[in-house]
């Protein structure tokens, strides 16, 4: 339903590396039992050249593809020669997964993929609830940029308060599942007491799924992110996934990803990892630095402005996409990076650290 699937017409696609749950899931499992065909594709997408996905659904004409929003925004940071190079007129639908996707980034994938026809089905789920949960359906559900909008049919979630009181249209809080749904997860291998402890403990009777989330004035769901993200900032809640999604609003930026360092004034200050977008001109230095915190002061309000904004050219990633935060929060405080064993590049780390050190002029 989700996909609008025709397995007798349709050419499906979904770039997810099946050691993620999306892959088993939307690689192997659902497409097969769907009967549908399919591309299957291992490889990079800069491999032999940045038009290699292009190419690819040119050559096999694919109408669905699904994707995560990580390649997204590195398509936009390429530049639309690569994307405009391919004929891409046999898609017809376009999925995104992973992470929650930025309007600016949701509205380069419909311009510049989806050639303003395909809608956007914006699917959130996690390897707990097995299937997608939450997301627009085609030719049904009237889209906003950047939002999940609703619950499949006969999915129940909640967004609620620290005291479980359901926080109504136009507030934020955390997102639960108050009905069992198919594919549930029931429990963990060896560890009963782990899964009630990580999933049913913090509100009695309901699935916690530990992202935050919003309700818009229409009640549309807009996921904000992990909750263990969430920055404490003079006593202000902000969500990363808001200031980075400000951040990249900004034509000089291609990438953020936003941590809460200790401050011993604040709590927590904000310091942001931004990747500059390619082939542009950029401010430089101090200037640029004023010119994007400002612009997340606009964007959001003051009490976002980040307290220190770093260009880096790569950012610590897993294999699905996810940036490791936690990775950046121990560069952002002085610290020996943990445990970085899931990174897709185990190399990120020391190159941001270099190109930290190398480039020190401020602060
Ligand atoms: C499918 C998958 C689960 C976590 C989940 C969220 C985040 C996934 C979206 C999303 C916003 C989305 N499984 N997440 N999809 N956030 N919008 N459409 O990613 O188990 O690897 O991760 O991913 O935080 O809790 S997962």
């Amino acid at each position: 339903m989700v996909f609008d699937i025709k397995p007798e017409k349709d050419v499906y696609w979904c770039t997810a590396d099946i050691g993620w749950v999306t892959g088993h899931s939307y690689v192997v499992y659902g497409p097969m039992i769907n009967g549908t065909t399919q591309v299957m594709y291992e490889g990079t997408p800069d491999t032999p050249t940045k038009a290699r996905i292009f190419e690819l659904i040119e050559k096999y004409k694919v109408s669905i593809l699904y994707t995560a929003p990580t390649l997204i925004r590195t398509w936009m940071k390429w530049g639309v020669e690569f994307p405009n190079s391919c004929d891409l007129t046999s898609l017809r639908l376009l999925g995104s997964v992973g992470e929650p996707i930025n309007p600016e980034a949701w509205m380069w994938y419909r311009e510049i993929i989806g050639g303003n026809r395909c809608p956007i089905v914006d699917t959130w789920w996690q390897t707990e609830t097995g299937a997608i949960l939450i997301s627009p359906l085609p030719g049904i559900t009237h889209t906003k940029p950047g939002s999940a909008m609703g619950t499949l049919p006969g999915i129940v979630a909640k967004v609620i308060d620290d005291e479980e009181r359901e926080v109504g249209n136009g507030g934020a809080g955390y997102l639960a599942l108050t009905e069992p749904w198919p594919s549930m997860l029931r429990g963990i291998w060896g560890e009963p007491e782990r899964y009630a402890e990580t999933y049913w403990s913090r509100f009695a009777g309901k699935y916690f799924a530990g992202d935050g989330a919003k309700l818009d004035d229409d009640g549309a769901i807009w996921l904000l992110g992990r909750v263990d993200d969430v920055m404490n900032v003079s006593g202000h809640r902000i969500s990363t996934t808001e200031v980075e999604s400000a951040l990249v609003s900004h034509p000089s930026v291609a990438e953020a990803a936003v941590v809460g360092a200790k401050d011993d004034m604040t709590g927590q200050g904000i310091v942001a990892f931004v990747i500059l977008r390619g082939g542009v001109d950029h401010l430089q230095g101090d200037v640029l630095n004023k010119e994007l915190r400002d612009h997340v002061a606009k964007e959001i309000g003051p009490i976002a402005k980040p307290r220190q904004i770093l260009v880096v050219n790569e950012l610590p990633k897993t294999r699905s996409g996810k940036i490791m935060r936690r990775l950046l929060r121990d560069v952002a405080e002085n610290r020996e990076t943990g445990d970085a064993t899931t990174l897709a590049d185990p190399n990120v780390m020391k190159l941001i650290r270099e190109g930290l050190n190398s480039g020190k002029s401020e602060d």
